[in-house]
């Protein structure tokens, strides 16, 4: 039986894959950083609480992660924790490079000072790609990041390809698009949108402000995408991947899917706020998977406007419940 831990295990990714890893027969911890409230809705929701043994630990603290490799010799680890959301890497610029580059740093170091056979994932992003250079973003795209978190992410996928060549260590990057859930974080303006169309359907709430709703992005199923981190450690040589679904659609457009699905005009509803742009905005993704469909034999499988149905059934659901 192999064991992986994951850092990020809390966030919607991390549940995912412990889910994944679970089913696959795994023994899954779970890197849990001490708060005073407990933490464990997602892994709840997935109905996986119990089957996950979580370990204290936080990625900042390069003692605690040396502790936790000694005491449970993972095979592979995935290094999933950040903080992701790209609108507050402005307001806490150095936290987010603390957690986001050097958290990264730090579980690469635990892993080569501990047992450097340790198999090494690295949750880098479409972000990195930033001011775009090339229409449609592959592996060889050239990097231009926008936002703290972009550049934190690239240091951190830069240090991820420094340890595989200088240390021979099994460590890849996976560069992932944009992907959602019912899980996905408030913030994120999928689930934003999809929470936000329910309460209006339901008559709770009038209007939904956003931000740049000409932002277009490549849009996929996290249950999909964990599929290709686990994969990318079960090759014979370390490689990074894009992973994507190769469509890009625009927020506004994600906004018609949503609220047409409920039978309402997004028009109706949908207002701006400027407060809400960001201060450099990544304008258009979209990925190019070729290599993970050839190497990985990965492929999306869930499209836009299903994803967009699940997370509104999922939110509606939840909006009734709380009522
Ligand atoms: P998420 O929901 O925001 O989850 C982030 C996780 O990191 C949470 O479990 C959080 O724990 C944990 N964390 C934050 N600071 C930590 C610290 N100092 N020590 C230990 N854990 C810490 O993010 P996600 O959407 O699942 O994304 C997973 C990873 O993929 C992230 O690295 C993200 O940047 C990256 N990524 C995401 C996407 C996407 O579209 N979702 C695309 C490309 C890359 P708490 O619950 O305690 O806050
Ligand atoms: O924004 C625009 C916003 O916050 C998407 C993270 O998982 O994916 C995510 O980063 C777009 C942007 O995701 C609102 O300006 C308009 O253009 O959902 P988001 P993100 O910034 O693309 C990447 C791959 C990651 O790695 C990150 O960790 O939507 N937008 N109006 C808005 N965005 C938000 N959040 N809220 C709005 O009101």
């Amino acid at each position: 039986m192999k064991t992986a831990l994951i850092t990020g295990i809390t966030g919607q990714d991390g549940a995912y894959i412990a889910e994944y890893l679970l089913r696959k027969g795994y023994n899954v911890l779970g890197l849990i950083r001490r708060l005073s409230t407990q933490n464990i809705d997602r892994l709840s929701y997935l109905k996986i609480a119990g089957a996950v043994k979580l370990v204290d630990g936080d990625i900042t603290d390069l003692s605690s992660l040396i502790r936790i490799l000694k005491d449970n010799k993972p095979d592979e680890v995935y290094n999933l924790a950040a903080q992701s959301f790209v609108g507050t890497s402005w307001q806490q610029p150095i936290l987010t490079s603390s957690v986001t580059a050097i958290g990264a740093l730090n579980v690469l170091e635990a892993v080569r000072l501990t047992d450097s056979s340790i198999k090494f994932y690295q949750a880098s992003t479409s972000e990195m790609f930033g001011k775009i250079k090339e229409t449609v973003q592959c592996e060889t795209t050239p990097f231009h990041p926008r936002s703290p978190y972009g550049v934190s992410k690239l240091y951190a996928h830069w240090m991820t390809v420094n340890y595989r060549e200088s240390f021979g260590m099994f460590a890849c990057a996976g560069i992932l698009f944009n992907h959602e859930s019912p899980i996905r974080g408030p913030e994120f303006v999928t689930r934003k949108v999809t929470y936000s169309a329910a309460r209006i359907k339901l008559g709770l709430q009038d209007k939904l402000y956003l931000g740049n709703i000409d932002a277009k992005r490549d849009w996929g199923h996290a249950r999909d995408y964990v599929k290709a981190m686990h994969l990318m450690l079960q090759r014979d040589k370390p490689e990074d991947f894009v992973i994507a679904t190769g469509r890009t659609t625009s927020v506004r457009d994600m906004c018609k899917i949503a609220f047409d699905y409920l039978g309402l005009n997004y028009e109706d509803y949908v207002k701006i706020d400027k407060k809400l742009f960001r201060p450099a905005e990544v304008e258009v993704l979209i990925g190019n998977p070729a290599k993970a469909e050839r190497y990985l034999g990965w492929k999306a499988e869930v499209t836009l406007e299903e994803m967009i149905k699940e997370m509104t059934d999922a939110d509606m659901k939840r909006i009734k419940g709380d009522q």
